[in-house]
């Protein structure tokens, strides 16, 4: 019986293969709303323009108008909240939660989250800070999550 011997370079070849089907099998599936539902958004200046820190307010909407929840980075300390911050409120009974993301510099993966996983609408979790360099440009989305699914807004900016 023959058996066929990999060559080293070969064998590389089919291990990098391996891991890229790895890597492609467990991304999650990211899907945009489920049909009907819609989002809006809100920016808020701290500063003289959106060159300095802006917070972000996203708001997803059933196609009945009805909220179903909200996400918020927050890029100064205000009273009792806390600056680089995110927090998340579930809004409607419907099953869903709702989490919200932060990437906390442009466009290099996401971060930090903030969820209502586990609690009874209406909830808010606590904020989720962290320091960020002030003006980073961040960004953050708004996601509908239940059980393994996941539906999010598009990302949308603000600065630390
Ligand atoms: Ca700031
Ligand atoms: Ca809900
Ligand atoms: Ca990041």
């Amino acid at each position: 019986m023959t058996r066929k011997v990999l060559s080293p370079l070969r064998m590389a070849i089919a291990t990098l293969t391996a891991m890229i089907l790895v890597v492609a099998a467990q991304t999650p599936a990211q899907a945009a709303l489920p049909s009907g539902y819609w989002q809006e958004t809100f920016a808020s200046l701290r500063g003289a323009d959106y060159t300095t820190s802006y917070d972000r307010e996203i708001r997803i909407w059933t196609s009945d108008d009805r909220l179903v929840g909200v996400g918020w980075f927050q890029s100064d300390p205000y009273g009792a909240t806390p600056g680089d911050a995110i927090r998340v409120c579930d809004q409607l009974a419907d099953g869903w939660g709702l989490e919200v993301w932060l990437d906390t510099e442009y466009n290099t993966g996401w971060d930090r989250k903030a969820s209502t996983r586990g609690y009874n609408s209406p909830y808010c979790s606590p904020w989720a800070s962290g320091d960020i360099v002030e003006n980073t440009l961040v960004q953050i989305k708004l996601c509908m999550v239940k059980g393994t699914e996941e539906y999010c807004t598009p990302a949308y900016t603000a600065r630390a």
